[in-house]
């Protein structure tokens, strides 16, 4: 199985590749983007007409799909497998520079400018490999909806998100405490919401709670989906860390010990994000 299919489902994925093309065919113009999508208990169909398409493999209308969005994900998908295979060959961190990011593509569904789950592909392709048990910790402003959805019912990957309490931040509908797994996955999600306004000094002890639960759980490889949109100055979130705080982070990450592949999510202050990334980056030894 191809990395991209341990992740996504084939229909999916097809339908990615084409949709700029059938929106095109379909003698659109600009980016293509739903506007009627099937909302709670719809069954599943076959759709065919694009705008069916657009509407039944995304949740959200931030999303669209440009000329180069197959390209980008597919890039972005690979630039985290290049980073298990740096994990594979012996090295303790490595970061992936993904773009466009990835945790809220669920198996089938794209959302939140999100369209592979980067994050969830490298996980597979570890797994693959042998390396583990994986565990994946996402310490962006916004819950990872979709790497949640791909691993709930699976015993297999430990999942657990910091993020803002969706009764107040995107995505909404996930992200709540009581969500901890399904079936033989009950367990193996752990999510810790916290308040807008959260600082450095009221964000480390979730993390620390984190940490003990996956290395509790018995993980041997993490993969850390990292947002920088925790920043003070971040234009759409509403935490507090300051750039010092990323390197105080990090270090407590470092400190469990287990090979870290770090993916890069969410982040908007583009003035401050070189900085505010590389200040985490440093908190990991070289
Ligand atoms: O981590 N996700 C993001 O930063 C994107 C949020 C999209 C809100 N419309
Ligand atoms: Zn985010």
């Amino acid at each position: 199985m191809t990395p991209l299919l341990a992740a996504h489902d084939a229909g999916y994925l097809a339908f990615l590749e084409q949709a700029h093309n059938e929106w095109l065919a379909a003698g659109r113009k600009g980016d293509a983007i739903g506007y009627t999508f099937p909302v709670v208990h719809r069954r599943p169909l076959n759709p065919i007409r694009i705008d069916a398409k657009l509407g039944a493999y995304s949740y959200d209308a931030g999303t669209p799909i440009a000329a180069g969005t197959w390209e980008s994900a597919y890039w972005s998908a690979q630039c985290a497998l290049s980073g298990v295979q740096a994990l594979a060959a012996g090295e303790r961190y490595a970061f992936a520079l993904c773009r466009p990011p990835g945790h809220h593509a669920g198996r089938d569904y794209m959302g939140g400018y999100c369209y592979l789950n980067n994050a969830a592909v490298a996980a597979r392709h570890a797994q693959s490999l042998g390396l583990g048990p994986v565990a994946v910790l996402d310490i962006d402003y916004h819950h990872g909806n979709g790497t949640q959805d791909i691993f709930y019912k699976d015993p297999s990957v430990f999942f657990c998100s910091i993020h803002a309490d969706p009764a107040t931040d995107y995505p909404f509908y996930w992200g709540w405490e009581d969500e901890r797994g399904l079936g033989e996955g009950e367990g193996t999600t752990l999510n810790l919401p916290l308040p807008r306004g959260t600082d450095g000094m009221a964000y480390r002890p979730a993390l620390e709670r984190a940490l003990d639960a996956i290395t509790a759980w018995g993980a041997g490889l993490l993969i850390l989906s990292f947002g920088a949109d925790t920043h003070s100055s971040d234009p759409i979130c509403g935490f507090a860390l300051e750039r010092e705080d990323y390197i105080v982070l990090a270090r407590m990450i470092a400190a469990i010990g287990i090979p870290t592949l770090i993916v890069m999510e969410g982040g908007y202050a583009v003035g401050d994000l070189g900085r505010n990334v590389a200040s985490f980056l440093s908190g990991f030894p070289d």
